[in-house]
């Protein structure tokens, strides 16, 4: 909360984050930055700057909106994710990754959740001419290495939290979206076929696992325009979400890009988006469309894993929930 002189906070952030359990997050958090990138190097990916502003950003956001502004005149959006950006950077390299800061204007009733911020950052990954099961083995092997050295690195701070970080080595378990569809019809959180899968039916099966497992086969229409119809069935999407075991919830999302500029035309169109936003895009694939795929990994929610913290808010220097006014 914003403090004045008149109306002073019993607990301003910047006094917070004098705290143990924050500075240990953010300690916890400064290790997987450095080793990422040390193993992404590893694996030949080259660090971009993400983009912040721009025309268009991935309008594929679970129920939250986009931020717009006014720019010169035309209208600019905040990065809600640099998805498209990903796949024009892809065209000068093979490899790319980015710690990109992401703004979500969540839904209200996200505000006490513990995995929801309205700014977080991702780490995104790129990969041309890879398959999703190309990308699903690359993250496998990027979260073992990570997690066993950060394990390592922040063993004494792991331990003031009685935490045993489970090291966890690939092939990661897949579950077909269609079985998800029955555990949550059993669990009494009934869905249809092609919803969003509820948070409440995520934790449930995130509880019940022991190791990270992916969800695929996502039906056709049901998520971003830029995943690619899976040719050999088009009633299913290439695309995935990772989901942390011990009840952490949704690590990560991503799958093949779709570069049928008619299908993501006919898609915007029919969810309403501006197609003028995505002019540059369109024109790119048309002329220079690049088969890739790639995935981003929430920053502030693997570090929340890493530690086993029960909410996210204190994985981030200046957390921003869904709401709440503060600095
Ligand atoms: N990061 C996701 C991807 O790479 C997109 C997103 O964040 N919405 O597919």
């Amino acid at each position: 909360m914003i403090s004045t002189q008149k109306n002073k906070m019993k607990n301003p952030r910047y006094m917070e984050i004098l705290q143990k359990n924050i500075r240990d997050a953010l300690s916890v958090q400064h290790v997987i930055l450095l080793e990422s990138r040390k193993i992404l190097d590893d694996l030949r990916f080259i660090e971009v700057l993400a983009p912040v502003i721009g025309p268009s950003s991935d309008p594929g956001i679970r129920g939250a909106k986009r931020v717009s502004f006014d720019y010169y005149g035309k209208q600019y959006k905040i990065m809600s994710s640099m998805i498209l950006y990903k796949q024009a950077l892809i065209r000068a390299f093979d490899n790319v990754y980015a710690f990109a800061p992401n703004v979500r204007l969540e839904p209200l009733a996200n505000t006490n959740s513990d995995r929801h911020l309205c700014e977080f950052y991702q780490l995104d990954l790129e990969m041309k001419d890879k398959t999703i099961e190309d990308v699903m083995k690359i993250t496998e092997i990027f979260l073992e290495k990570l997690l066993y050295k950060v394990d390592l690195l922040c063993k004494d701070i792991l331990s003031d939290y009685n935490r045993n970080l489970i090291i966890p080595s690939g092939p990661f378990p897949k579950i077909p979206y269609s079985k998800i569809v029955d555990i949550a019809d059993s669990e009494g959180f009934p869905m249809l076929y092609g919803d969003e899968i509820p948070w409440e039916v995520e934790v449930e099966l995130s509880k019940h696992a022991c190791k990270p497992f992916w969800i695929v086969d996502y039906p056709a229409g049901s998520r971003g325009f830029y995943y690619k119809v899976n040719p050999d069935d088009p009633s299913l999407l290439l695309t995935m979400d990772l989901i942390y075991p011990h009840g952490f919830g949704e690590a990560s999302s991503g799958g093949e890009r779709e570069t049928d500029v008619r299908r993501i035309h006919y898609l915007l169109r029919e969810s309403g988006e501006n197609l003028e936003e995505y002019a540059w895009y369109l024109e790119m694939l048309k002329t220079d469309g690049q088969n890739s795929a790639g995935l981003g990994i929430g920053v502030e929610r693997l570090t929340r894993y890493v530690l086993g913290f029960d909410t996210i808010d204190k994985c981030t220097a200046f957390p921003k929930k869904p709401g709440v006014y503060s600095i």
